[in-house]
C-alpha cells in the first residue's frame, strides 16, 4: 500500500464508523443528528489541525479556509456528509476526506496557492431528513426560499430551523462571489470506470431531474365489512402509479423510482384513507423527462378516477440538465489523462454550476452499487482521487 494510500486509509477510519449501523452496515448520517454533528466536529478539528479557519454561512455549511477569502477568487473543493438511509461510506464523505489530504499533497510539495482555496461540506444534500436535496447548496445560492428551508420537516416534525438552531440565513452573494470555481471530488455511482478501467474521471453533465409528492386520498373504512365494490380505496391507484412509472421511464430510457411510501393509518384490516408516494424522475433530455412525469400523472389520474380517489401531485425539488463547464472539464480530462462521464446523480456542484464554474471528478467504485451500504471504493483508487484531485488544486489555484 503507498503510503498516500496509507495515509487515506488512517483518515478514513478516523469517521468510518460514525452512523454506521451494525445490522445492515449502511450508514444512518442524516443532517444535523448526532452521528452528523460529529462529523462536523471532525471536519472543524480536521481544518484546526491545518490551520484552516472554518467558516459557517448560517445555512449548516462549513467552509474551511486556506488563505485569506476577502482575496477572493477561491477555488472551492468538498461535499456533504449526510447520507440516505442505509447509505454507502463514500458517498459525500470521500469529496471532504479527500479535501483534506489533497490540502496535504499541496503542502508536503512546498505548493503555495496564489489565490485562497476552501474545503467545503455542504448540509443535507440527501434531502434524507428534510426532503429537499442539495438543501445547503440551494440555500447559499438562493435557489430556496429561506421561509420555504426554514418549516421543512423530517419525520418527527422538526423543522430545519430548529435543527439548524436558527433560521437560516439564505443566499450569500459575498461568500458565493468569492469562490471562482467548484471542484467536488465523488465516488462514482455506477461502473464506467470499471469498464474503462481507470481510476478517476471528470464529469460532463449531470441529467435533469426531480420529486414528485403524489397524494391519493379515497375512504378510510373497515377491512372486513366493506364490499370490494363500494371502496374508494387509494392504495390501488398508488399501487396502478408506481407499475405506470416504471412502465413509462422503460418506454422512455429513463429512470423512475418509487421508493418511499406513506399510508395512513397504515392499519393491517383498515382500508387506506390516504396514500402518499414518491416519485423520483430522472432523464438524460429535459422534454423526456417532462414527458414522463406528465405520463405517470396522467395515468395516475385515469387510475383514480376509476377508483374514486382524488391524486394531488406536488414537485418537491427539480434540478435542470447541468452541463458542467465545458472548458473546464475539458482541460482538466486533459490534465488528468482522464475520462469524461456523464451523471444521472444529483451533486452539491450541479447547484452551484449555475453560479460558478464548476467541475466534478469521479472515483471508480468497484460494485458500481451506491445509496446501499454495497458502495464501495478501494484505498488504491481512492489514493488516485486525492493525487488527481491536488493536481486540479494546483492547476487551478497556481496563478
Ligand atoms: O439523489 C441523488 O442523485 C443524490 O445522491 N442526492
Ligand atoms: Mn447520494
Ligand atoms: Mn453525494
Amino acid at each position: 500500500m503507498t503510503d498516500l494510500a496509507a495515509r487515506f486509509r488512517k483518515l478514513w477510519d478516523s469517521l468510518a464508523p460514525v452512523g454506521r449501523d451494525a445490522d445492515s452496515g449502511g450508514y444512518l448520517r442524516y443532517a444535523l443528528t448526532e452521528p452528523e454533528r460529529w462529523l462536523r466536529a471532525w471536519f472543524r478539528d480536521q481544518a484546526d489541525q491545518r490551520g484552516m479557519p472554518v467558516q459557517e454561512d448560517g445555512n449548516g455549511n462549513l467552509f474551511a479556509w486556506w488563505g485569506d477569502p476577502a482575496a477572493g477568487d477561491a477555488v472551492l473543493t468538498g461535499s456533504h456528509f449526510d447520507s440516505v438511509p442505509h447509505g454507502g461510506a463514500y458517498d459525500g464523505p470521500l469529496g471532504i476526506v479527500s479535501a483534506f489530504l489533497a490540502v496535504d499533497e499541496l503542502r508536503a510539495a512546498g505548493f503555495t496557492p496564489a489565490r485562497p482555496l476552501a474545503v467545503g461540506a455542504f448540509v443535507e444534500e440527501e434531502g434524507a431528513r428534510f426532503g429537499v436535496p442539495c438543501l445547503g447548496s440551494r440555500l447559499l445560492t438562493g435557489e430556496i426560499a429561506v421561509e420555504r428551508a426554514a418549516e421543512l420537516r423530517d419525520a418527527a416534525g422538526v423543522s430545519f430551523a430548529d435543527a439548524l438552531g436558527d433560521r437560516p440565513a439564505g443566499a450569500d452573494p459575498v461568500l458565493l462571489g468569492r469562490f471562482a470555481a467548484f471542484v467536488e471530488l465523488h465516488v462514482e455511482q455506477g461502473r464506467a470506470l470499471v469498464e474503462q478501467d481507470a481510476p478517476v474521471a471528470v464529469a460532463s453533465a449531470i441529467w435533469p431531474h426531480g420529486r414528485w409528492r403524489f397524494d391519493f386520498q379515497g375512504e378510510g373504512n373497515h377491512a372486513g365489512t366493506t364490499r370490494m365494490a363500494d371502496r374508494r380505496d387509494p392504495m390501488l391507484t398508488y399501487a396502478f402509479t408506481v407499475l405506470a412509472a416504471n412502465k413509462e421511464a422503460r418506454l422512455r430510457d429513463a429512470h423512475a423510482t418509487v421508493a418511499r411510501v406513506a399510508v395512513e393509518p397504515n392499519a393491517t384490516n383498515a382500508i387506506p384513507s390516504r396514500v402518499t408516494g414518491w416519485l423520483d424522475a430522472r432523464a438524460a433530455e429535459p422534454q423526456t423527462l417532462h414527458g414522463l412525469v406528465e405520463a405517470v400523472r396522467a395515468k395516475a389520474a385515469e387510475r383514480a378516477r376509476r377508483d374514486g380517489t382524488e391524486l394531488t401531485l406536488t414537485e418537491e425539488s427539480a434540478t435542470p440538465l447541468v452541463a458542467f463547464d465545458g472548458g473546464l472539464a475539458k482541460r482538466l480530462a486533459t490534465l488528468l489523462d482522464a475520462p469524461v462521464l456523464p451523471t444521472g446523480a444529483g451533486h452539491d456542484a450541479g447547484v452551484l454550476a449555475a453560479h460558478l464554474p464548476t467541475a466534478m471528478l469521479f472515483v471508480r467504485n468497484p460494485t458500481g452499487v451506491s445509496h446501499s451500504p454495497a458502495e464501495a471504493a478501494t484505498d488504491a483508487d481512492c489514493a488516485a482521487g486525492v493525487t488527481a484531485l491536488a493536481r486540479v488544486l494546483e492547476e487551478l489555484t497556481c496563478r
